[in-house]
């Protein structure tokens, strides 16, 4: 039977019924896809499958369909669709996620056969790779029946897939990836995936000064958040080897994902993991709960907490890319993504004593990762933790020209062919914790820095980062990257007011895509400032743009 002629009759929908939408639930594609407690996803996940299986067919390629809430608390759920060479969902194809999301029992034909009408190619049945759809999943105890309702979605409509079971988001990433460039970016499986990172690593660090020993201990502790990073890590220690020793603690044995721990709590707080000692002398780092953040830390003699966020391990990987280019004698641009939450002095560092092109852009990797693709190096970090690097073709067609060219000095071949190697450490599809930290490492041992030094090449301005909650965050819209608020009526003016009381100070507002939140950030001179007007301004929020609850205290 012709797909089309399914998707319009009311029996083929095996396992609709079983999907109701639970009244009164609305959802919107957000920053990264579907977010909210898991008791309201089962109908969203159903829903993805069958939108992956017309994706699928419209792409002619595989579709990833993770279910995770990466940072959120372990009660929430969420779903990320993946596609072509591992990018988020087509911006052009969430208002049908949305539209579909939401679809009652008897709209949900209509809408599917809209789809497939828009859409041409999305009707064809016979997948063009092995599998329509590829489905992942991190440690939530409600992530396999989320799963299960995926694949109920992806059979209903004739969709064949392949559930990996347990992975990192980064993971699934690689794997569509690496199923839809025919291996191209790589084996299209988890041990390919382990390979290639611990490969590149090792030769990479073949060619760094060996680090001293410390004696019965581990120079690196990494928080696993309690999520499936952790266990991730551990099989990648295994391929590893004695290259790398790290310790990992909240490695979901005990303790509740993402609580007290992980890189959210650790980059807001800026406090250790609950129940961390930390050393002076030892380097400490943490993950978030689907492992597509990193973060790292240590504390000085005093004891005093220092955080290496995005913006500095995105600091660090462009030094090292563009020391290896000028070793490597290639003429070649690298362009540094932020958002809006960069700190100042990051962006100031970067443009001027570096002389990097600096781009900002909305927050969210499906931003950063397209306008990366554009340059011809492009390293963008949220400071959140969560980036990567693209290597442009035209920048890897020469760098392989220069290894292979005997006729070139030992150094630039060398550097050529360390810059290959760093392209394959670093996942190409999405910013990775575990390719992340790796690729850290790799570039600390290779330019002779400790982690302190990396942190003390420019100073934050202090900032402080707030929530608020409100009536409909959706009421709040934003323009500028961000940076500027266009509705309500007033509140940017009444921002704006605040921000010229403190020296040196900047704040925006801006609702989060992945929880039910306003998100308010302030810098200024002091910290003592930044956490005055970030106060202020979020008091501003709560008043103009429908605040619930008691009005935000002071910190
Ligand atoms: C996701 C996105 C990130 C974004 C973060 C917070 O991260 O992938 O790009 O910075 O949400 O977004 P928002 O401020 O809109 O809530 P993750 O690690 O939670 O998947």
């Amino acid at each position: 039977m012709h797909p089309r002629m399914r998707v319009e009759m009311d029996t083929e929908l095996q396992h609709a019924d079983a999907y109701p939408v639970p009244s009164g639930i609305t959802m919107e594609y957000g920053t990264a896809g579907f977010r909210a407690p898991a008791c309201n996803l089962p109908h969203v996940m159903y829903r993805m499958g069958l939108l992956a299986v017309l994706r699928a067919r419209y792409t002619r390629g595989v579709i990833g369909v993770m279910v995770t809430a990466s940072h959120n608390p372990e009660e929430d759920n969420g779903v990320k669709l993946m596609e072509g060479l591992g990018d988020m969902l087509s911006v052009s194809w969430e208002k049908h996620a949305t539209s579909l999301a939401s679809a009652q029992l008897g709209e949900l034909r209509t809408q599917l056969s809209a789809l497939l009408r828009d859409c041409p190619g999305s009707e064809s049945s016979s997948p063009v790779q092995k599998y329509h759809v590829l489905i992942g999943q991190d440690t939530r105890a409600s992530s396999k029946v989320l799963a299960q309702a995926v694949s109920d979605g992806v059979t209903d409509l004739g969709g064949t897939f392949k559930d990996f079971g347990l992975v990192t988001t980064p993971q699934l990433h690689y794997l569509v990836a690496s199923h839809n460039s025919d291996g191209l970016m790589g084996e299209p499986s988890l041990d390919g995936y382990y390979r290639k990172l611990s490969e590149a690593y090792k030769a990479l660090m073949a060619q760094a000064k060996p680090q001293p020993k410390i004696e019965g201990s581990y120079p690196l502790t990494m928080d696993g958040a309690n999520g499936v990073g952790a266990p991730k890590m551990v099989e990648l220690l295994s391929y590893l080897k004695s290259s790398l020793a790290v310790k990992i603690i909240n490695n979901g044995e005990s303790g509740k994902l993402n609580h007290e721990c992980g890189a959210d709590y650790v980059k807001i707080g800026r406090r250790a993991p609950k129940g961390l000692q930390m050393l002076e002398g030892r380097i400490y780092c943490s993950l978030d709960g689907d492992a597509d953040r990193l973060l790292y830390y240590f504390v000085d003699k005093s004891g005093t907490f220092h955080l290496v966020d995005g913006d500095k391990i995105s600091t660090l990987m462009a030094i090292f890319i563009q020391h290896l280019l000028k070793e490597a004698q290639l003429p070649f641009q690298v362009s540094v993504l932020q958002t809006a939450y960069a700190n100042g002095s990051s962006t100031r560092y970067l443009k001027d004593t570096l002389q990097l092109q600096v781009y900002c852009l909305p927050t969210g990797v499906k931003y950063l990762h397209t306008k990366a693709k554009e340059c011809d190096i492009g390293v963008y970090f949220e400071a959140n933790g969560h980036g990567t690097v693209l290597f442009g073709k035209r920048v890897l067609d020469k760098v392989a020209e220069v290894m292979q060219d005997s006729s070139k000095p030992e150094t630039q071949r060398a550097a050529a062919t360390q810059l290959y190697h760093t392209s394959q450490l670093i996942n190409q599809a999405v910013g990775d914790a575990l390719s992340d930290l790796l690729a850290v490492e790799a570039m600390l041992s290779l330019l002779d820095l400790s982690l302190p030094q990396l942190y003390a090449l420019y100073t934050d301005i202090p900032s402080r980062l707030l929530k608020v909650k409100v009536i409909d965050r959706q009421q709040i819209t934003t323009t500028d990257a961000e940076r500027s608020v266009t509705h309500p009526e007033g509140l940017q003016a009444a921002i704006e007011e605040r921000v010229h009381h403190h020296l040196q100070a900047r704040a925006f507002v801006r609702p989060s895509g992945t929880e039910d939140m306003v998100r308010v950030y302030a810098e200024s001179k002091t910290q003592e400032s930044a956490d005055c007007l970030a106060h202020e301004v979020a008091l501003l929020v709560h008043r103009l743009a429908g605040g619930v609850g008691e009005e935000p205290r002071a910190t």
